[in-house]
């Protein structure tokens, strides 16, 4: 990160009897909020269609999908990635068109981490 000097004036003398004391002020490099896409369970949705999800649109192998899929039936809800605000509205809304079609009730939602 970078530092901006701000020194008092080096130019001709002054006399105001200010002791130049130089100040520095950090530039703020702000990082964009993250958010979580959470999966939730239901009771209908077959599991294979969740595993399949998460391999097609979180590019998780066979045994991370499968792990994750368990995790949400078993506990209610996982976290299955942390993205930029835009990339997690795009996957929130890739799962819900995709179970929708499908005619599958499962539900994906994202919160700021
Ligand atoms: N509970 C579902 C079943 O028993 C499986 C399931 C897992 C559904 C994860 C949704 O996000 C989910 N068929």
């Amino acid at each position: 990160m970078s530092l901006q000097p701000m020194l008092m004036s080096n130019g001709p003398k002054d006399d105001d009897g200010d002791v130049g004391v130089a100040v520095q002020t950090r530039a703020k490099t702000k990082r964009p909020p993250l958010y979580k896409v959470l999966l939730l369970n239901d009771d209908y949705t077959p599991m294979e269609f969740v595993v399949h999800i998460l391999e097609r649109f979180f590019g998780l192998n066979h045994a991370q999908a499968f792990e994750i899929m368990l995790t949400v039936h078993k506990k209610g809800l996982a976290v299955v990635g942390v993205f930029s605000h835009e990339i997690a509205e795009t996957k929130v809304t890739q799962v819900m068109d995709f179970a929708r079609r499908h005619q599958h009730p499962l539900q994906c939602t994202m919160e700021k981490e």
